[in-house]
């Protein structure tokens, strides 16, 4: 994604809502701080009031006489539709709004684009596959898979001793892992370096997605070829579709054993817009360098300098100069609910939540603070917290209907804290696309409305 894919966003297109709605009398940050300490009578309180028994404010409250509560409803009533009237599960017709979606703010360059994960929409940390982001340099494509071959070779004479090309079914039968990571594209929040504060959470976030991948590992790969581990320093990793995408790997991370070479996502093979059969997964590593349609990799001992990483995914550091190789995803969060295109339905109690990840490991700590970073507060984090996985934070709040301004803040297992967008730039200057990790701001307005502010 270049400089000349910004753009202006004039449309605030909106997002599926998914706010809770919560009378006022609903839980209070205390009742839940009670539950979670083991008062059971609080939690029954709550929900009897959220039932509208003693409940004040009555928007989403069943009402006595609430026909889909008092009537036979007609499902209950009917038979259902057969067994595998289809043959592949497909969510509800009523959720036919969450589905990923281009960016009115990026120029389309041909089949060079992105298609955005709606983050709003998500739960837990798992991004079903068919929402999972997609990004081509030079479209996609769905390759048969008995016609699929992958080469291991070397740069230079030795380099590795024994050449291979393996199909899939020479590939499959090797043991494998499953492993769950993120994969974030370097550009992801790029439009947010020129404060252009595109209106959800889904095109400032969304192309990040979460997924369990299954494959080998590359090293096992590079020593069935007899690769010479002592002189390979780097290994080129080429795709087979039109942009030719090739980028370079350090050989500490392919011999860290965490560079799969992978077939699998979310129990079921790649799909299509994902790299299907083959793809590279390098953790906490940009999306680029997860090279999909994987066809080659090569073991050499210096840098290629390849197209996609000279003169794309290089950061431009306020001295003028150009940042090459910049690869791990640094430590970043962002709440999802609410975010920007959402409406808080009334005041009280809301449940916040959000994602966070690092590229170096696992996220140790999520703070959320409701005036715009004065003052912060640790958030729950669920578990499972994985290293270089998304993590699901959670933090309760009761709102008071007045002007607030939501932000998290991640702090990673080797100490990395997400910086504010000060911090970020007093360091890399104001010029950059790609890698930004900063503080996302999300104002609420006395009405519930939320949008995408930049504070400092
Ligand atoms: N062969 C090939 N691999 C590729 C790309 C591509 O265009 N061609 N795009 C890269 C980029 S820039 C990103 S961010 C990720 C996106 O992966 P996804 O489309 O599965 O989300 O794939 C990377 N691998
Ligand atoms: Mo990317």
């Amino acid at each position: 994604m270049g400089s000349g894919m910004l753009g202006s966003v004039k449309d605030r297109e909106r997002c599926t809502g998914r706010i809770r709605r919560a009378p006022e009398s609903f839980l209070s940050a205390e009742d839940i701080a009670a539950v979670a300490s083991g008062r059971r009578d609080v939690l029954r309180r709550g929900f009897m009031a959220a039932l509208g028994l003693g409940a004040a404010s009555a928007a989403t409250v069943a009402r006595a006489d609430d026909p889909d509560i008092v009537d036979p409803v007609p499902w209950s009533t009917t038979l259902g539709l057969p067994v595998a009237a289809t043959p592949y599960g497909m969510p509800s017709r009523y959720e036919r709004n969450l589905v990923r979606r281009q960016s009115p703010g990026l120029t389309q360059v041909g089949a060079a684009s992105v298609a955005f994960t709606p983050l709003q929409g998500s739960f837990g940390i798992v991004t079903p596959s068919g929402l999972h982001f997609e990004r081509h340099h030079q479209g996609w494509t769905d390759i048969d898979p008995r016609r699929h071959r992958f080469m291991v070779n070397g740069s230079s004479p030795g380099m590795v001793a024994r050449p291979m090309v393996f199909t899939m079914d020479d590939l499959m039968r090797l043991p494998s892992v499953s492993r769950m990571h993120f994969l974030e594209c370097g550009a992801n929040t790029g439009m947010e370096w020129g404060n252009v504060a595109v209106p959800t959470v889904q095109y400032t976030h969304g192309m990040i997605s979460c997924s369990e991948f299954t494959g080998v590992e590359l090293r096992l790969l590079l020593e069935m070829c007899r690769a010479d581990l002592s002189r390979g320093r780097f290994v080129l990793a080429e795709g087979a579709d039109g942009s030719s995408m090739t980028r370079t790997i350090p050989m500490d991370l392919v011999m860290s054993g965490e560079v799969l070479v992978a077939w699998g996502q979310n129990g079921e093979m790649l799909r299509p817009e994902n790299g299907y059969p083959l793809r590279l997964v390098v953790p906490g590593v940009q999306g680029v360098s997860w090279v999909k349609w994987l066809r080659r990799v090569e073991l050499g001992d210096q840098p290629w300098g390849a197209k996609d990483e000279s003169i794309h995914y290089v950061d431009l550091m306020p001295d003028g100069q150009h940042r090459q190789y910049t690869s791990i995803q640094e430590v970043k969060s962002v709440i999802t609910t609410p975010s920007g295109g959402q409406a808080l339905v009334g005041k009280g109690f809301h449940a916040i939540s959000g994602l966070a990840w690092s590229g170096r490991g696992a996220v140790q700590r999520v703070d959320v603070s409701v005036d715009g970073g004065r003052n912060w507060r640790p958030a729950t984090l669920q578990q499972p917290v994985m290293s270089k996985c998304l993590s699901r934070f959670v933090f309760p709040w009761t709102w008071n209907g007045e002007r607030a301004i939501l932000q998290s803040r991640a702090i990673d297992d080797t100490g990395h804290v997400q910086p504010t967008y000060r911090q970020l730039r007093e360091v890399r200057g104001t010029r950059s696309i790609y890698h930004n990790n900063a503080i996302q701001s999300w104002l609420v307005e006395p009405g519930g409305e939320v949008s995408n502010v930049q504070t400092a």
